[in-house]
């Protein structure tokens, strides 16, 4: 069966990592369909932490969903012979199935070889001299007869695809060659079966619902080539489009995981106290512990249902999450790369990274290295320029560290002409830095 993959956005944050979770499970109680929770990207500390802690499993991290040679095949039982078969066996199994091409696997499912009828008729002509002799012929073909799968399998000059291939890549190879079909293998060698020129035609992708995202530029490679099934976010609304109408669920509350513990909780489906825990981390990691003025009394209220069934405090819970950080040992790169996010305004790509401390002093005496990373990062993305807000969770304040050729286009959004950017009050990147950015930027466009 084709997996469906619940994914999130690129550097992925606590409730990116829970909400795809989470609603793996959710979907999983719906219907029969395999749903597997991914990640677009390495997990950070506090994510980690709370998986350990409540005893989940890593979600799979899939850098790209573009369609592969996976993709194209379907999921029919998988017929193949094996080597000691003989040559009159395999007959009889040809015409038995109606297949002019078999793969000869080992009893792993191993792929050793390819056995086409075409080859198979070579051999009765060649051995048979063209016709010429004909009087020793019940002899040469009691012989050929007697062979086995081994003697006469094909295997060399072979075009065979891994699975994890994209499909351009393969369309080219089948394009130069002339084979009827072709067999596909894992990065084991292990037989998955067979494509043909035609599975190109039926457009075949990989199906995900995204959550926490629906921006093209946060979301994991390759989601133009895969069919977007759901999306369950709380963001402003982006640029990402689909074929088909889909179950789109956006939401001003403080977290996707609030969304989703809803769902939960509307639809009386059961979730175990670690879900809860998982959900509740998502809650107070996005929220800063409800201080974020993206808190909404939704959230609050989900969480207090979440406190009941996990046991945990939303308080003492959120204080541990955040704790595992330690920001102090990361370098400025990873500072500034941990939870960078991508936008774009016509031609302007700009990034807004986004630190939580509570020890804002700390870091911002690292502000020259920070500038000259971030500097890097700009020429290196083709930014025009980037912002890394630096909140103060006890403070509930931030303080706006920018760079890029463009960056003046932020000191006049928010700046005080100090040279340093300290804004009371402000810790929501998308509700409080993002719009302001966006409304300078088509202001700019307008001029
Ligand atoms: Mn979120």
């Amino acid at each position: 069966m084709k997996p469906i993959y619940v994914i999130g956005h690129k550097n992925p944050d606590v409730d990116s990592i829970a909400a795809a979770i989470a609603y793996k499970v959710y979907k999983q109680s719906c219907d029969e369909g395999l749903y597997i929770a991914a990640a677009a990207g390495e997990l950070n500390e506090e994510s980690s932490f709370a998986l350990e802690r409540l005893g989940f499993e890593v979600p799979v991290i899939i850098r790209n969903v573009g369609a592969t040679v996976e993709d194209l095949l379907d999921d029919e039982k998988i017929v193949y012979v094996t080597t000691e078969m003989t040559v009159v066996e395999l007959s009889n199994f040809m015409q038995q199935h109606r297949l002019k091409t078999l793969p000869v696997l080992d009893d792993k499912h191993r792929f050793l070889g390819l056995l086409t009828i075409g080859d198979l008729a070579m051999i009765f002509m060649e051995r048979l001299g063209h016709g010429r002799d004909v009087d020793n012929s019940p002899e040469i073909l009691r012989e050929i007869l007697s062979n086995k799968v081994a003697d006469i399998m094909k295997t060399r000059d072979l075009v065979l695809f891994e699975s994890r291939e994209p499909v351009a890549e393969a369309r080219k190879h089948m394009m130069a060659s002339r084979f009827r079909n072709y067999p596909v293998v894992n990065e084991e060698n292990r037989y998955l079966g067979m494509i043909s020129r035609y599975d190109l035609l039926g457009m075949k992708r990989k199906k995900v619902i995204l959550v926490d995202h629906n921006e093209q530029k946060q979301a994991v490679d390759g989601v133009e080539e895969a069919e977007i099934l759901e999306i369950i976010d709380h963001h402003r609304v982006g640029d990402l489009q689909t074929t088909m109408p889909i179950y789109f669920h956006n939401e001003p509350v403080g977290s996707t995981c609030t969304l989703v513990a809803e769902t939960f909780l509307n639809n009386s489906v059961y979730f175990s106290p670690d879900l809860a825990g998982l959900m509740l981390a998502g809650i107070v990691s996005d929220t800063m512990i409800f201080k974020s003025p993206t808190t909404t009394a939704k959230d609050r209220r989900v969480a207090a249902e979440l406190e009941k069934v996990a046991g945990l405090s939303s308080l003492e819970w959120g204080k541990e999450i955040y704790s595992t950080s330690h920001l102090e040992q990361h370098s400025e790169e990873k500072l500034i790369s941990e939870d960078l996010k991508e936008y774009v305004s016509g031609d302007t790509v700009f990034a807004i990274a986004q630190v939580e401390t509570v020890d804002l002093g700390r870091l911002s005496q690292r502000k020259d290295k920070l500038i000259n990373a971030m500097n890097e990062v700009c020429q290196h993305h083709k930014y025009a320029f980037m912002c890394l807000m630096v909140t103060d969770i006890l403070d509930e304040a931030t303080e706006l560290i920018v760079a890029g050729d463009k960056s003046d286009l932020v000191e006049q959004a928010f700046g005080t002409g100090t040279g340093r950017i300290y804004l009371h009050g402000v810790m929501s990147r998308k509700k409080q830095v993002v719009p302001v950015i966006y409304e300078v930027l088509r202001k700019q466009q307008i001029i």
